[in-house]
Order: structure tokens, then sequence, then C-alpha cells
């Protein structure tokens, strides 16, 4: 769109000035030419997720910490964490993006959302919090985990929108189905997000939970959930571009990659003012596509996450993503979504991967593993071992999955 250019234009380059002005590691790295279109932004650098752990705590903020009113942060598994920090405008915005994704499923004031993500330094609680307050909802705070508790109050409060991770999603699916209670409630819709997720998981958490299941993007460096959302046509999460400037790269050129074409997610924020971010490299693998959507919302979508380019997989010279498994596991009936892949390598330096699965109870497990190994060998030509398990034998989470345990790595 046209006036959404301008737009982008006039914010990008308002915000190259407030960096430059203000975060002397940008001030190192920008040049003083103003953009004269979007296509330039591609000679600006980009900004990494080392720049956030070198930087750290306070050296990527943009504004004195007397006007930061909140601080979140991602874990991180080795080193430092991400802070990121939000000004009072900065919350306004967030709260306007995510009141926006929860519209996508036409909430109202008088919905009632259970909020299951983690409150705290996680970004997931309070960002949906803000959002469904702002719409003036009853929120439920549950924050995650506590199973039982979850689903007691979801037939007590008449529970209508939940929201959580995918994986915690089938958690509470399967935990509806042993108390056989799904008839009995309210829920209408979902907001499933922080991490990657594929359209056999969404059948899964759809029919186990009896309600329509969204798909929400975001990530810390840029202030959390809120960057794109699905609609309800289910085909791509639709950016904010008002907020976020999107790209997509070559992960291993950095070059631009065309429309329609699976790259790296490159994000710039375009309104924040605490920790506004250029050019970040997301590692998020998608497509963007800027075709129309049928819902009429001119903003590109970008196409569920395949992967992270480091979840990225090498065994025996031939590249898997765990979504990819997901995908082919789910496609077989009587299987489901709790899945682990043990990539191990042998005394001869022979790699091979065990795909452990469970299935749903009463499935023959030998019919079941001949026919997951024999998809994986025909649509990605990998022989790997496939092991069927009992309902609930492998963890479960409440936050984001473990989905692979790479021995390898741990050998050195
Ligand atoms: O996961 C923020 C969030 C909270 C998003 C609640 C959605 C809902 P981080 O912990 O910083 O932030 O992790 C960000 O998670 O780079 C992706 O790799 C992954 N991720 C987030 N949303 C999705 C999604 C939050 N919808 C990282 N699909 C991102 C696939 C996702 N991956």
């Amino acid at each position: 769109m046209a006036v959404l250019q301008d737009t982008s234009l006039q914010r990008l380059n308002a915000l190259v000035d407030w960096l430059r002005d203000r975060v002397p590691f940008y001030r190192e790295r920008l040049p003083d030419a103003r953009l004269k279109n979007l296509e330039e932004i591609a000679g600006l650098p980009f900004t990494v997720k080392d720049d956030f752990r070198t930087n750290y705590p306070f050296g990527l903020f943009a504004v004195p910490l007397g006007e930061i009113v909140r601080l979140h942060m991602s874990s991180g598994t080795t080193g430092k964490p991400v802070v990121t920090g939000y000004t009072r405008s900065d919350l306004e915005v967030w709260a306007d993006c995510m009141e926006r994704v929860l519209l996508a499923a036409d909430v109202k004031p008088d919905d009632v959302v259970q909020n299951a993500y983690g409150y705290g330094l996680f970004t997931g609680g309070l960002g949906f919090h803000i959002g469904a307050e702002r719409i003036g909802c009853t929120v439920v705070p549950t924050s995650s985990g506590v199973t039982a508790r979850q689903v007691m109050l979801m037939q007590d409060l008449g529970t209508t929108i939940l929201a959580c991770t995918p994986s915690y999603a089938l958690v509470l699916a399967e935990a509806l189905g042993e108390l056989d209670v799904r008839r009995e409630l309210k829920l209408r819709a979902g907001f499933f997000g922080a991490e990657p997720w594929t359209d056999g998981m969404r059948g899964q958490i759809e029919s186990g939970l009896g309600l329509e299941a969204f798909d929400i993007y975001g990530l810390t460096e840029l202030g959390g959930p809120g960057v794109a959302v699905e609609c309800h046509q289910h085909d791509g999460l639709h950016i904010f571009e008002d907020h976020f400037f999107a790209e997509t790269v070559d992960p291993d050129t950095g070059k631009p990659v065309a429309r329609g074409k699976e790259g790296e997610l490159v994000l710039t924020s375009l309104t924040r003012r605490g920790t506004p971010v250029l050019r970040y490299r997301t590692r998020d693998l998608t497509i963007l596509s800027d075709g129309p959507c049928k819902c009429g919302n001119p903003f590109v979508r970008m196409l569920k996450v395949r992967g992270r380019t480091d979840d990225m997989l090498k065994v025996r010279g031939v590249n898997i993503f765990p979504s990819q498994v997901e995908e082919l596991l789910l496609s077989v009936p009587g299987l489901t979504g709790n899945y682990q892949l043990v990539v191990d390598r042998t005394e001869q330096k022979h790699d091979e991967m065990q795909v452990l699965v469970e299935a749903k109870e009463g499935s023959g497990h030998d019919r079941l593993a001949e026919a997951a190994r024999g998809r994986i060998k025909e649509m990605v030509g990998l022989t790997v071992e496939v092991t069927v398990l009992s309902p609930g034998v492998l963890p479960r989470t409440e936050g984001k999955a473990r989905r692979v345990i790479d021995r390898r790595e741990l050998d050195g």
C-alpha cells in the first residue's frame, strides 16, 4: 500500500535519527544520509542477538532509565539474557498491538480470557494481559502450569479465550480428555505462539480444546508478542506493518530474498522508543506473502515459521527441521503431537536419529512406528528409528517444549 510505504519510510528515517542521536552502538554504524526509499534499508547494518549480550544490560537503550517503566527479558540457555525496556508510550503501543491480536478472534469485553502464558520476565503473560485489559475482558491471570487448576477455572469461570504455548495447549487438551469435560466448556478461541507449531498440531489443539486456534508471533527483542497474528483465514500471520518493518534475507549471505521465497525474517521496530531495534536477525525462517488475503487486511503475511536457523538438524548430510518431522508424524492417524527427537553419534561416527512419539490410547504401536518411519524416509530421505510410546510417557511442558536432544553437542 502506497500510504503505508510513505509512513514506513518516514518512521524508518525518524528511527535512524533517534538511534544515531542516542545509542553509541548505532551511532558508530549508521550513515548520516536519509533513506530515499524502503529498499535502501538493505544498506543499513543488521542487529543480532549477540549485540544485546555485548551491550547487556542497558547499552542498547535509547532513553535514560528514568523514562523506562518496565523491563522484560528472555532467559536464553547460555550467557546473559536479552533485556528490553519500555517507556510509557511503548507500553501503550504494546497494548494497542495486543488488543489487535485479540480482535483477530473478535474478542469482546464480555469474554473471559484465561492467560496461561508465564507471567514475569517473559513477555507472554503481561503482553496478553495488557491487551485483554485494554479491550475490557475479564482477565484470569493463571500464568502457566498447575493443569488441574487451569481446567477447574475454565469450567467454573466459563473461560471463552485461552492463551498459552501450543505445547501446553496439548497438555490442557489431554487433561480435558481425561476428565471428559470438553463439552461443558465455553472455550471458543485460543492464541498459541512462542514456539513453532504445525497445521497438524492445530488440528489436535482445535479438536482437543474445542476452539479456533490462532497463531501469534513475537520476540523479546522486538518487545514480545504482538508482532503478527493470524486472521480467520489461518493462511499466514499479518505483520503489524505500521509498527514493524519486515524483510527476509538469505541466512548465509544476508542478501534480500524475494517475497514468496523462504528466508530469515529481519524485523525493525518503527515506533518503539525505549529499546528500538534496527534490522534484527530473528533466525526464524518464513515466507513473506504480499498477495491479497481473503480477510481484506492489507498487511503483509508471514507464513507459519518453519523453525529457527539454529534449530535445523543435520543428520548424515540431510537437513531437517523438527517442524517437518512434526507434520509427518501428525499425518499418521493415531499419533499425537507429543514427540521428541534424539540425535546421537555412534562410535563409528555415524549419526542416528531416534523419534520418540506418543500414540493415542489403544493404537497398535508397531504399525504406527512402521507408518511414521516410512513417511519420514519417503519425504525427507532419512532412515530413522521410531519408537511409539503410550500416552503420558514423554515430559510435559508448561512453556516452550524441548523437542530436540542432540547428544552430539554433549559429546563435543
Ligand atoms: O516467545 C514472545 C511470545 C510470547 C510470542 C507469547 C508469542 C506468544 P521469546 O521468548 O523472545 O519471545 O522467543 C522468541 O520464539 O524468535 C521464535 O523463534 C519463537 N516464536 C515466537 N512466536 C512464534 C510463533 C516470545 N508463532 C522466539 N511461531 C522467536 C514460531 C515462534 N516460533
